[in-house]
């Protein structure tokens, strides 16, 4: 109880200075860089997007655990509570200033072990003596007169235990909940700058064509809504950079280095364009990929500006919650539409996809490309700077896969007999698709009909109706070949390091 006093007060002291600085958020993203690739891959995949709130749960578990331990031992030696709750304190300030290099970050931890050790002191002093273990004092002190006095005390009082308990717990629940406050007030929307008009774009994404999307239940919308945009990032408290403030340095091997504000950025001709973004850890016909339209400045005409350098390999770009990736220079450059892009859907970005600015290359996987909250962009060699998936073991470049996902009939959905549909999105960005084909219990390969195609950079729709003849279980897969005329390789891989490979097969029931 008096450990979670101090993290309460120190998470209102965490929201007063640096937020990603209270306790568990601190720890939390600690044990998130630190845990080993697989132990992420296993989180990701078992608990998908509910991965931190999970995470913070089993930190919070721990500490019940550990500061109960801290709480009995006290009973019996007070010192014991005075280091145990030192100890704890340290290994949060260590963690926040791991990730924060700014000795402000240390703060919260030392408000939490001066209200913890506080509280814990005051409850061992009252809270035994008020007759709740007197068996765990030993005998030889029992009958001490200072016991005594206490017992008296606590029969003048005999709510004081529910007071003791108490005193901490709303503590804890006022820190909790004025931390919560008051950085909800420090980062609406209006604090942080995003209540602006974006510019018109120079050259617009334009409509899509017709055709595009499959009039058919169950089908994925080609245009993915934002509130359905999928979301991977090492980040346990999303951060809210003020634009007001916000600035983006582009330095290392470029002619003159240039700080940019938003104000900057937005004076910048900008283009849109329609993009699909997926991740790498999207598991064969798994969801983590998403199309948007997307407002920002190409990158080449950033790198234009800066001028760059011979011997500059990559494009290294850092985001405000220590994520960084290495976007090779040759691809920035190469012509397609690489954006440092301030708008999705026709807004500012949303807080949680990188407001307010972040990066989008057709053609890479998230991870080795599409930073967001950066902080800095850097033109260096890969010896110099190593991206933050490439320490923890994951590919350094990485194109994205042909992936093609059967989204109906579902996985063991039951369908009447009959004609079926057999439907679903096929995606290789930058190559795009241009051949889906299904197999139905292995039978022979058959063309499905492929949805208007809105470019490379897209993904594409793709059905096929098919005559059952038979009730009971069927299964299918599928393939997709690209535009550079491969075809997806049938033999699976795990999402690590590079990506998953392989074709989605399901089953489904036709009713008899
Ligand atoms: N700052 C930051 N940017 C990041 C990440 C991150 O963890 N931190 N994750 C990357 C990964 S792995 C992917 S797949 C995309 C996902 O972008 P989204 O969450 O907007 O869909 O963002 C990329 N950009
Ligand atoms: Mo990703």
């Amino acid at each position: 109880m008096s450990a979670a006093a101090g993290i309460g007060v120190a998470h209102l002291a965490a929201a007063l200075t640096i937020p990603a600085a209270s306790p568990l958020l601190a720890v939390g993203s600690v044990a998130i860089d630190a845990a080993p690739t697989p132990v992420k891959e296993w989180a990701v995949r078992t608990f998908g997007t509910a991965d931190k709130p999970i995470l913070l749960g089993g930190i919070a578990v721990a500490l019940v655990l550990v500061t109960a331990g801290i709480g009995l031992a006290a009973s019996r030696r007070r010192w014991i509570g005075v280091v145990g709750m030192l100890a704890l304190a340290t290994v949060s300030a260590v963690a926040a200033t791991a990730r924060i290099a700014e000795p402000l970050a240390a703060l919260p931890a030392a408000v939490a072990a001066v209200v913890a050790t506080g509280a814990l002191l005051v409850l061992v002093r009252f809270g035994s003596a008020s007759g709740r273990s007197p068996d765990a004092r030993p005998a030889a002190t029992r009958e001490s007169p200072l016991d005594g006095r206490h017992v008296r005390s606590g029969r003048f009082l005999p709510g004081r235990r529910g007071v003791l308990l108490g005193g901490p717990a709303l503590i804890a629940a006022a820190g909790a909940g004025g931390g919560t406050l008051v950085s909800s007030l420090r980062t609406s929307d209006a604090a942080v700058g995003r209540d602006q008009e974006l510019p018109a774009p120079v050259s617009a994404a334009g409509q899509l064509p017709d055709g595009v999307q499959l009039d058919l239940d169950g089908v994925t919308p080609f245009v993915t809504p934002l509130a359905d945009f999928y979301r991977v990032d090492i980040a346990l408290s999303t951060p809210r950079l003020d634009a007001s403030t916000w600035a983006l340095p582009i330095e290392g091997l470029v002619d003159t280095s240039v700080s940019l504000s938003y104000a900057d950025l937005l004076e910048m001709p900008m283009v849109e364009r329609w993009i699909t973004l997926s991740c790498v850890s999207n598991p064969v016909g798994g969801p983590y990929v998403s199309t948007g339209r997307w407002l920002g400045v190409p990158l080449a005409d950033l790198l234009d500006r800066v001028g760059v350098q011979p011997g500059a390999e990559q494009l290294f770009a850092e985001g405000a919650d220590g994520f960084s990736c290495s976007i090779p220079l040759d691809v920035a450059l190469d012509g397609r539409d690489a954006l440092l892009a301030v708008g999705l859907n026709g807004e500012q970005l949303p807080v949680e996809r990188g407001f307010p600015a972040r990066l989008i290359v057709p053609g890479l996987f998230g991870f080795v490309s599409a930073a967001k909250w950066l902080t800095g962009l850097r033109l260096s060699t890969y010896d110099d700077d190593i991206a933050y998936w490439t320490e923890r073991g994951w590919a350094t470049d990485a194109p994205v896969l042909t992936q093609t996902r059967i989204d109906v009939p579902g996985a063991l959905e039951s369908v009447p007999a009959g004609e079926v549909t057999i439907a679903g999105m096929a995606w290789a960005q930058h190559r795009g698709i241009t051949r889906v084909e299904v197999r139905v219990d292995d039978g022979e390969w058959q063309q499905a009909e492929l949805a208007a195609d809105a470019g490379p950079d897209l993904w594409r729709a793709w059905s096929l109706r098919w005559e059952s003849t038979a009730g009971g279980r069927h299964d299918v897969q599928v393939r997709s070949t690209d535009g550079t005329g491969e075809v997806q390789t049938e033999e699976r891989t795990e999402p690590f390091p590079d990506g998953a490979r392989g074709w989605h097969s399901i089953a489904f029931m036709v009713q008899d």
